[in-house]
């Protein structure tokens, strides 16, 4: 048991910012105290064991990352960080939740595919960790299995209308596993692409000479984004089953989910940095890497693609964030080198393994988005650890700073400065061989991040270890209405 107390910094929630001191004892937040108070004594300082100052800086709740896939098998490799590696970047960049997927691939029984992902992640995270449940094959066994979620604190799980032959699900999958989720309470996560349609253009494209990555983006259109996500809607209606748009990269999408909304759905979206930042002219188009030459846009393959800034997506998104029309950001982590892993796909950007590595910079990525305008500093703190908790039931021990809470906590410094990406003073703790984000600077900088009471990081170093992290049960949504 130990006691730590952080002074002087200003608390910031969803719902406004104050000046107080935070006392955590042993793993849980025990008091939030008005700066100079001495209800529990004159001198606070001198009867903890540990003082942090958060003089001038913002004191948040940890960050959640709902959307990551650590040692995910997928494109005739696996994704290159470990739970070990993949949550000790997370910490660095103060995220103290991840929401990993376990995955049930087609013929494979849900209940061996979970197994198999407490297995990996197990003693081996830095930091707190959960699941959503793939479903990759709905039928008999899987929607009986879809009966045990609840108790297996998985109140969620996500079916896929991309990838045939991997995670694909057709439309009756689908419509029987949202009567089942309803049934059940499950929210269903849906990655919402027509993925017939698309590796009919891809192929198409392909057989005409288009082999770079630039046309990932092309065949993957936003038109089969918008059809994708309106027919999930539609299923979701007429079953009653909430449903929770992963990804969301198109405007079009957006005006589903927005109008889905204004009739009062339980319907969410959630975007990732890639889809606010990077764009399908400068990323999957780029050719500016001598090593890489017009294979440098595989670094940014990654599904939903990146999409036209001369299109506006990209605005769109900031602005759905602002409206509430898109709720969260989660980072779709899913690192994979460009060496042996996407130069799988050199000649051929359909065998390109699809994913960006992104869980160290949400923070800092988003927090640059209050220092451009595009959104509030309680809006930052809301769309990266508030509302992650609310919709996936962590909420009360995560998401907030109150007593009673977990005391995951990040001081962040406005007036710090982080350079991310691989060269000498900048930041890259994850496992890649590249970054996707190199070159981008920051107005500020996690300082200190604090997980269950313990110091992770501090001056610059990391203190935390594999195995701190421990499984989180999770709840049903507590963002429905
Ligand atoms: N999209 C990605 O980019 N990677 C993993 C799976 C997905 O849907
Ligand atoms: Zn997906
Ligand atoms: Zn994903």
């Amino acid at each position: 048991m130990s006691t730590l107390l952080i002074t002087g910094g200003t608390v910031v929630s969803s719902t406004g910012r104050t000046a107080a001191d935070v006392l955590v004892d042993d793993e849980l937040i025990v008091a939030v105290l008005a700066p100079g108070s001495t209800l529990l004594g004159s001198d606070l300082t001198a009867s903890v064991d540990r003082v942090v100052d958060a003089t001038g800086k913002y004191v948040i709740p940890g960050g959640i990352d709902a959307h990551t896939h650590m040692q995910l098998p997928f494109g005739g490799t696996e994704a290159s960080d470990t739970f070990e590696t993949g949550t000790i970047a997370a910490a660095w960049g103060g995220t103290t939740s991840i929401i990993d997927f376990a995955v049930q691939t087609t013929g494979q029984r849900i209940e061996t595919g979970l197994a198999a992902w407490h297995e990996k992640a197990a003693g081996n995270c830095a930091v707190d960790y959960g699941f959503h449940q793939i479903v990759g094959g709905v039928d008999e066994h899987s929607l009986k299995a879809m009966e045990t979620l609840v108790d297996e604190g998985i109140t969620s799980y996500k079916l896929f209308m991309a990838y045939p032959g991997v995670f694909y699900s057709d439309d009756a999958q689908i419509l029987k596993a949202m009567q089942k989720a309803a049934e059940l309470g499950l929210l269903t996560m849906m990655h919402a692409e027509n993925g017939p349609a698309i590796d009919v253009l891809a192929e198409q494209l392909y057989n005409s000479g288009k082999t770079t990555p630039y046309f990932h983006g092309i065949a993957r259109a936003w038109q089969m984004e918008e059809e994708a996500t309106h027919r999930a809607i539609m299923l979701a209606d007429l079953t009653e089953s909430p449903l929770y748009v992963v990804h969301v990269s198109a405007k079009q999408a957006v005006a589903q989910l927005a109008a889905a909304r204004d009739r009062g759905k339980n319907v969410f979206g959630e975007t990732c940095p890639q889809y606010l930042y990077l764009s399908l002219e400068e990323q999957l188009g780029a050719q500016g890497d001598k090593t890489w030459g017009d294979f440098e846009g595989a670094k940014w393959v990654c599904s939903t693609p990146l999409r036209s800034r001369e299109d506006g997506h990209q605005d769109a998104m900031w602005q759905g964030l602002r409206t509430n029309d898109l709720q969260m950001v989660s980072t779709d982590h899913c690192p994979f080198c460009m060496k042996d892993q996407k130069e799988l796909g050199k000649g051929d950007f359909r065998a390109i393994p699809n994913g960006i590595g992104s869980i160290e910079h949400r923070l800092d990525l988003m927090y640059q988005g209050v220092v451009t305008g595009e959104i509030t500093l309680e809006r930052w703190v809301e769309l990266t650890s508030t509302t992650p908790a609310r919709m996936f039931g962590l909420y009360g021990t995560k998401g907030v700073i109150a007593p009673g809470a977990d005391a995951d906590i990040v001081v962040y410094d406005p007036h710090g400065h982080t350079s991310i990406g691989m060269g000498e003073g900048r930041t890259h703790h994850m496992n890649m061989d590249h970054s996707a984000w190199e070159g981008y600077e920051i107005d500020g900088h996690v300082d200190v991040v604090v997980s269950r009471g313990s110091v992770l990081v501090e001056n610059g170093e990391f203190h935390g270890r594999a195995g701190h992290g421990q499984y989180l049960r999770r709840g049903l949504s507590q963002y429905l209405v």
